[in-house]
């Protein structure tokens, strides 16, 4: 036994802990040394940045995914351990340094953490991030429970210091959220300090460099799959020959339970793929099927080696699985599955300013471009207040084509409405673009500051003047910013101090077919007592 293998098992025997995948990569996180971890929140992803902070690491939040990768990226060039957090459709936002970091590769480690939400349970669509594995030549590891999540986190991490390259850890909705027990075992670890060493040709991606850097990722790529394929952490459990399974994350935790005794080949690392280790699985057993959740990406590929597998009917492919599907795929039955009632629809609180907000703009028969947040919930009855949402920030540039091609009267009556949070995000360079080219009808933008981002659980962002951990820094304040820009009507109103003198401003607002900024200001019902607080803390800080 190595003296890590005799030090872990003595520490699983002195320590278990119950923890959820998000904890687990959070742990791990802190015991690899990470020095900066940034992120911006998102389920099911949220808890890993809040955790990290609960420990004592070093985390962020950042305006959005994009500034989180490029600042974490940063810290990876300057040879430290890194680590940047979202969900599937936050590395849509991140894309851009993704598919050039994979090029430029890293000094230190950098661990790209994309939490997916299949079956959608708190997001606008169901994409699966693997095919950005493949796309941007990513390494991709995928836990199945909360220890593989601590586990694959330090092997992230051991990928990308041996390689020089962004290695993304996958993980969906059950594993970020379903607690296990994990036995963090590995021996705390202190990793060099940063510094900064020059390497134009490697960092700066001119064409020129560029070239030559594609080819070194092509090779490192061919070098991580001959790993893979000799010992990553890829295992066979043996069972029945007569039938086979092939599974890696969530979706083998529900096979293993739904076909006991069959034999599985559990792959931990899905990109790059060992399909050789998978065409010798294939070839010991009589019927072999791949179990995997949302868009056939294994199944596709092994076929595509030419290994004869089964992959699930296309009625499977949405929502999550669990033992009952699997059950069904391996039955290959196609009958219509049973549909749950629908439950409780979520609302808006007794109280919340956003229901004010869009009631006025309803009665006003307003057309609104609506983005996400707490207030999307005023897409349903009775308030029934918004007309589009498509993605972060997209309020403001829909508002605009729509101005920019109607008819003037119903032009007239367009309002974009996004969050505070979301504004900062992805929304101001809608603001600008309201400037650089605003409709002849004018436009109104509707920014709804409740102080928080309260749709996932109360995170701070940039217009609070907080951060992660609510201590008082650097405040973007959205007034200010839509005046500078070149705004000339600029209103800051609380909408529920007078619903009338609110009614009336969006009246005048809405008639005068200038670029105007509404913000509207007022607490999230449930943040307003923790925004006193964090306030209070602050004065008494400052004496
Ligand atoms: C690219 C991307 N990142 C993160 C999310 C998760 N998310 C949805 S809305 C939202 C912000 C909501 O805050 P805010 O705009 O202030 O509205 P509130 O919920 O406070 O009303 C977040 C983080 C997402 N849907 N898309
Ligand atoms: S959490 Fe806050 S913003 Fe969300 S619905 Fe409740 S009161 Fe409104």
């Amino acid at each position: 036994m190595s003296e890590q293998e005799s030090y872990c098992a003595a520490q699983c025997k002195k320590e278990r802990l119950l923890l959820s995948g998000n904890e687990a990569v959070a742990l791990a996180a802190c015991h690899a040394g990470i020095a900066l971890a940034a992120a911006y929140p998102g389920t099911p992803s949220t808890e890993i940045m809040e955790e990290i902070a609960v420990l004592g690491g070093p985390s962020q939040w950042s305006p959005n995914e994009k500034v989180a990768y490029e600042v974490a990226l940063g810290a990876a060039f300057a040879g430290a351990r890194a680590m940047v957090a979202m969900k599937h459709v936050g590395l849509n936002v991140a894309a851009d340094p993704l598919f050039t970091s994979t090029y430029t590769g890293v000094s230190g480690a950098l661990v790209v953490v994309s939490a997916d939400d299949p079956g959608m349970a708190s997001s606008q669509n169901e994409q699966d991030n693997r095919r950005y594995a493949v796309a941007a030549g990513i390494p991709m590891l995928e836990p199945s429970d909360s220890q593989e999540a601590y586990d694959f986190t330090f092997l992230a991490i051991e990928l990308s210091e041996r390689w020089r390259i962004p290695v993304m850890l996958r993980i969906t909705t059950r594993v970020c959220h379903a607690k296990a027990s994990v036995c963090p075992h590995a021996k705390p670890d202190t990793p060099t300090a940063a510094h900064f060493e020059h390497d134009i040709k490697g960092r700066v991606m001119i064409p020129g460099y560029a070239r030559p850097a594609h080819k070194r990722l092509r090779a490192k790529l061919a070098e991580i799959l001959a790993w893979n394929e000799a010992s990553g952490p890829n295992r066979e459990i043996e069972g029945s020959p007569s039938l086979g399974i092939v599974s890696a994350g969530i979706a083998y935790v529900h096979a293993r339970e739904a076909a006991p005794d069959a034999s599985f080949l559990k792959l931990g690392m899905t990109y790059p793929l060992p399909l050789e280790r998978i065409r010798a699985f294939v070839q010991t057993v009589g019927r072999c099927v791949v179990i995997e959740e949302n868009d056939p990406y294994l199944v596709d590929a092994i076929r595509a080696a030419g290994i004869n597998v089964e992959g699930k009917a296309d009625m499977y492919r949405f929502d999550e699985l669990n033992v009952g599907r699997v059950r069904r795929i391996l039955d290959n039955d196609l009958s219509p599955e049973f549909v749950a009632p629908p439950g409780k629809p979520p609302q808006l609180c007794p109280g919340c300013p956003h229901r004010t907000v869009l009631s006025v703009l309803s009665r006003l028969d307003c057309i609104i471009a609506g983005d996400i947040g707490c207030y999307t919930l005023a897409v349903l009855p009775p308030i029934e207040a918004m007309d589009t949402c498509v993605c972060m920030g997209a309020s403001v540039g829909l508002g605009l084509g729509m101005r920019h091609v109607l008819p003037r009267d119903e032009a007239k009556r367009v309002v974009s409405v996004i969050g505070d949070s979301t504004f900062v995000h992805s929304g101001i360079t809608g603001m600008v673009e309201m400037i650089y080219n605003p409709p002849k009808t004018g436009h109104v933008l509707l920014i709804l500051d409740n102080g928080t981002t309260a749709m996932t659980g109360l995170q701070e962002h940039p217009g609070t003047g907080r951060n992660l951990k609510h201590e008082p820094t650097g405040r973007l304040i959205v007034e200010e910013l839509a005046r500078t820009l070149g705004i000339k009507r600029v209103h800051v109103i609380d909408p529920t101090a007078s619903v009338p003198a609110f009614q009336k401003l969006m009246e005048e607002t809405l008639a005068s077919e200038e670029l105007a900024v509404i913000v509207t200001r007022k607490p999230c019902s449930l943040a307003a007592k923790k925004i006193e607080a964090y306030e209070q803390a602050a004065r008494m800080c400052n004496g």
